[in-house]
Order: structure tokens, then sequence, then C-alpha cells
């Protein structure tokens, strides 16, 4: 990881980071290639530099695992992740985003998210989280549906909660890479529902203007249409 753009985020960033690529190790990842120039990216926001690098992995359970850091000038930083499941797979989606500005993190998010209802050892193991109580929850947009109930959104209002986010996303984490490991391939008529699900997933994401805007103002239009549809939400081959 470059540690030049990575050491100047903000340091729940840093340690989600951090994180979540030690987890996926437990995963016995192999590199997956992003279309050659969306590696390290780098285009002009209003006048200010955006950053963008990319790590992104891939093993039979998961078609790919991207994990996404960007810096806009110096007042913007952002953690994209979201790991696909193979369609063979009754997986959920695993997504985390956090957003961070000068006054701190203004968006922290994570969740587990229904392809098909959410099996019965993923509700059993969430729901037996102990409860987290966040000063400041957030509402999901109307683009949300794709959440599950157990989707955390939040504006952490200090070190201690952004401590608790950090926790939780790790509790997420584990409970996935655990479960994929013991999950069988389904049928060909399931895989092609887990499809149309995971489609359904990344259309939705896509209506997020808030994303949308900041990478067509740095990069042009057709680019940032490109790099949602190629990179952040593409659909299962
Ligand atoms: N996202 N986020 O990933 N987004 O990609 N993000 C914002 O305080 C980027 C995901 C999500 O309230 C904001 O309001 C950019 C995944 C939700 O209307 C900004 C990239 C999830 C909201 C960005 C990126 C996800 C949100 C506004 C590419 C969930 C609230 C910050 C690197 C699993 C939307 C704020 C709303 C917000 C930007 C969720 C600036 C550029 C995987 C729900």
């Amino acid at each position: 990881m470059s540690e030049s753009l990575k050491s100047s985020l903000h340091p729940l960033i840093v340690s989600l980071s951090d994180v979540i690529i030690k987890t996926w190790q437990s995963l016995s990842p192999e590199h997956y290639n992003l279309p050659e120039e969306f590696g390290y990216i780098e285009g002009k926001l209003e006048g200010e530099r955006l950053l963008i690098e990319n790590f992104c992995f891939q093993n039979p359970q998961f078609r790919k695992m991207h994990l996404e850091l960007a810096k806009v000038g110096t007042g913007l930083d952002i953690l994209h992740c979201v790991m696909f499941p193979n369609v063979q797979y009754n997986l959920p989606m695993f997504g985390c985003d956090i957003v961070t500005g000068k006054g701190g993190v203004s968006a922290a998010i994570v969740d587990l998210s229904p392809i098909n209802g959410l099996p019965a050892a993923y509700i059993e193991k969430l729901s037996s989280l102990k409860n987290i109580e966040f000063s400041q929850p957030r509402d999901l947009p109307e683009w949300g549906n794709i959440f599950s109930p157990y989707c955390l959104f939040v504006r952490p209002s200090n070190s201690q909660e952004e401590q608790l986010f950090l926790e939780r996303v790790t509790d997420y984490l584990k409970i996935h890479c655990a479960q994929s490991q013991q999950s069988e391939p389904t049928n060909l008529s399931q895989s092609e529902l887990n499809k149309i699900a995971q489609e359904y997933y990344c259309s939705r994401q896509k209506e997020n203007d808030k994303t949308r805007r900041i990478l067509e103002k740095a990069f042009g239009t057709d680019w940032a249409h490109k790099y949602m549809n190629m990179v952040l939400f593409d659909l299962p081959s």
C-alpha cells in the first residue's frame, strides 16, 4: 500500500483499511486486475487534487474484494469497500463507506446486505452482537432499500465512537469471512437469482449522487460513468 496517500488519510480510515486487508489474508486472496487505467488515479476537483488508490483481490467465494482509498484536496477523505460474492454462493454483499471532512467523520456506514435474503447463520450471528448506541445515527437515502436491518449508518461524534464503529466493522468482516469459508456452491437457477439480486444492488448504489458528483467534477461525466460501472459497481458476468 502506498504509504504516501494512506498516511495522509483520517486515522479511522487508516485503521479500517489495515483491518480489511488483514482480515482478507484469511481468505487466500489472489490479485484481481482492475482495468489498467484505474489502479492509481489523479484528477482535479474544483482545482483540488483527487487521488484514488485501489486494492483488489478475488478467491473462489468472492469474484471481487475491492478496497478504495481516496483523498480530495486536503479536506475530504474516503474509504470505500465492497466484497462481491460469486453468484454461485448464497452470500450477502459486504459494503462499507467512510467519508471524513474538516469537521471529522461525516458518514460511516457498514452492512451485510441481503442477496435473496440473509442466510439464517448470518441473522443468528449478527443479532447476537452486543447492541451499541451512537449519538448521531443517520437516515438512509431513498436508494438505501438494499441494506439489511443490521446496517449501521452513523456520524461518529468522537474518537470513542470511531473506535466502536471500527470494532463493529471488524465483527461484520469476521462473521462474513468465516461464513464464506463454510459456504457451498448452489444450483444454477439460484445462481441466476443471485446474479439478478447483485445487479439490483449495483444499480441502486449507482443512484448515489454524492459519489457520482465528486467523480464527475474531478474526471468528467464519461470517465465517472465508466468508473462507476467498471470499477465501483461492475456487474457479475
Ligand atoms: N459518499 N463514496 O465510495 N457508498 O460506495 N455513502 C457519501 O456525509 C464517495 C458506497 C453511502 O445521505 C458522501 O453525506 C466517493 C458503499 C451512503 O444521501 C460522499 C466514493 C456504501 C451515503 C460520498 C465512495 C455507500 C454515502 C456524502 C468513491 C454502502 C449517504 C457524505 C471512492 C455500503 C448518502 C455525507 C446520502 C455518502 C463519496 C453508502 C461525499 C467519491 C459501498 C448511504
